[in-house]
This record gives C-alpha cells, sequence and structure tokens, in this order.
C-alpha cells in the first residue's frame, strides 16, 4: 500500500526530530521557562477557543464584507438607512465612518439598554472609540464591524477616531447623546419620531 511507506517516513522523521531535540542541552531554568512561556499560550488560546465556542465572541468584523465604493448604494448604510433604528425590539445603529467625521454626525440612544452599534468605512482604515464603554474597534474598508454595548447612565459621549486616518484625524469626532430609557420609550411610541432620532 503506497500510504504505509509515508507513515513509516514520517514515524522516523518524527523520531529523529524528538532525539535531535533531546541532544539540545537546554539548561533546567530556560527549560522552565519555556514550559512555562507554552502552558501561558496555551491558556490564552484556550480561553479564546472557549469564548468563541461558548459566548460566540469573535473579532469585530466577523468578516462580514461590503463594497466600501458604493456604500451609497448598498440597501443598509444608504444615506437614509443611517442612524438608528428599533428593529425587532433591537436598537440597531448605522453609522459611516469618512475622513473626517463619523455619520450621522449626532444621534440619540436609550441608556441601560443593549445597543447594536454596525459601523462601515466610506475611505480608509478609522478606528473607534467610545469612552466609558467597550466600544473600540478598527473600520477596516471593504468589512462591516459591529459591536453590541450599554450605555450606562444618561448623558453626553464622544466618538473618537483613534486610527490615524490622515491630516484631519484629530479632528475626526462625532457625539452620541443618550437619553433615560423611559424617555427614549415615549419618543419612540410617538409615530412622528417612527424610533429614528438621527440628524
Ligand atoms: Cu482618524
Amino acid at each position: 500500500m503506497q500510504s504505509e511507506p509515508l507513515k513509516e517516513k514520517c514515524s522516523a522523521g518524527l523520531k529523529l526530530f524528538c532525539s535531535q531535540l533531546q541532544a539540545i542541552h537546554i539548561d533546567q531554568l530556560e527549560r522552565k521557562w519555556i514550559t512555562i512561556s507554552l502552558l501561558v499560550i496555551g491558556l490564552l488560546v484556550g480561553i479564546m477557543t472557549l469564548d468563541a465556542l461558548v459566548d460566540g465572541i469573535n473579532p469585530p468584523s466577523k468578516v462580514e464584507t461590503i463594497d466600501s465604493a458604493s456604500l451609497h448604494l448598498s440597501k443598509e448604510f444608504a444615506e437614509d438607512n443611517l442612524g438608528v433604528h428599533v428593529e425587532n425590539g433591537k436598537v440597531i445603529v448605522r453609522m459611516v465612518a469618512g475622513r473626517y467625521s463619523f455619520f450621522p454626525k449626532q444621534i440619540s440612544v436609550p441608556a441601560e439598554t443593549p445597543v447594536t452599534l454596525r459601523w462601515v468605512s466610506m475611505d480608509v482604515l478609522h478606528g473607534v472609540h467610545i469612552p466609558m464603554t467597550n466600544m473600540s474597534t478598527m473600520i477596516v474598508p471593504g468589512y462591516v464591524a459591529e459591536i453590541t454595548t450599554t450605555f450606562p447612565k444618561p448623558g453626553d459621549y464622544p466618538v473618537l477616531c483613534n486610527e490615524y486616518c490622515g491630516l484631519g484625524h484629530n479632528h475626526m469626532w462625532s457625539n452620541i447623546a443618550v437619553i433615560a430609557k423611559e424617555v427614549w420609550a415615549t419618543r419612540t411610541s410617538t409615530p412622528a419620531q417612527g424610533g429614528n432620532s438621527h440628524e
């Protein structure tokens, strides 16, 4: 059979590798630190794997792609569709990052409620960071970055770009007005507002 010689070759190669490894002199202390380093790496990889499988924690892009050059033609990120929407009881925010601002410039969301923010870039690599929340991600052109966060209390939250994107980078910021849950509920129940509160 063809697979037998291959198996033998592999085990012979492995044996040779192990014997060569054993022949190398490694100091006792060095050996200890190599073992500790490998255990730490194993532990971290284990935690990441467990988080991904059990809690569904993924990188923000989730490898969801979009054509950055034609966002205005896309269904989801067309200008009329940006801002805050309530869909199936969930608060969804869609925003576009572009040199040098986040669009829409001003939105309002409820406090103490999970808010899913979906971001895309219309030009280059941007970052977005909202202090006092877990909202911090890169916005890579061609990908949709999604993070769900809860704003702990009402107030104005700055939205900052934390990836250098050009000469106007330090002016790239926006604002999210977080309003009390009860006030938000009365606003969204008003037909004129329709759940949207963007500019
Ligand atoms: Cu920037």
